[in-house]
């Protein structure tokens, strides 16, 4: 008797757990671009944006001295030339930016004071849905399959972003796995 007991305030504690996990997957999250040293031209940004798995709902928020510096949204094309004669879609310039992701795809981000882009203050983040395991599974993702791979990726090297979000999904329907069968367990 008191060792089934234990066990099902073991199974409580776990369920626990594994929920106060999956709420911090589901909610979303604000974050500072380049944490604590923020927009600035000593961070180096490409491995910044490698830190994270962002999904839809997150929010950057670009932190800077207004008229330093400024943050451009922009296609793939003009962070890669750091030309933003064109290809910008929208342009950040309070000091204190937040941009909300709303749609699951790539964004990239370059600051267009003269010559900081080039200076390293650019990165790409590829945003994904996040908790909606359906339209995870079913999502062709454009990025992993290697046919699309050599081709056009000239400057800069690809980030390993995809890859670590590709192993969090695999995670996470691990654990709805996991809470099923303890639930599972549990009541039956
Ligand atoms: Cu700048």
């Amino acid at each position: 008797m008191t060792k089934s007991k234990i066990l099902n305030h073991f199974t409580l504690l776990l369920i626990l757990i594994i929920y106060t996990w999956f709420l911090k997957g589901v909610t979303s999250e604000d974050y500072i671009v380049g944490d604590g040293d923020e927009w600035n031209s000593q961070g180096n940004f490409l491995t910044w944006s490698t830190k994270y798995n962002f999904t839809v709902g997150d929010v950057l928020v670009f932190k800077y001295v207004k008229g330093q510096h400024n943050a451009y949204e922009v296609d793939e094309k003009t962070f890669r030339s750091c030309d933003a004669s064109s290809g910008v879609l929208t342009k950040y310039e309070s000091g204190n930016d937040k941009v909300k992701l709303t749609e699951a795809k790539k964004y990239w981000f370059i600051c267009n004071v003269s010559g900081h882009c080039f200076g390293g203050m650019r990165f790409s983040i590829d945003v994904k849905q996040g908790n909606n395991p359906s339209s995870d599974d079913t999502n062709p993702t454009t990025d992993g399959s290697p046919t699309s791979q050599p081709d056009e990726l000239p400057a800069v090297p690809p980030s390993s972003s995809s890859r670590s979000t590709l192993s969090s999904d695999t995670w996470k329907n691990g654990i709805y796995t996991l809470v099923f069968v303890i639930l599972f367990k549990l009541f039956y």
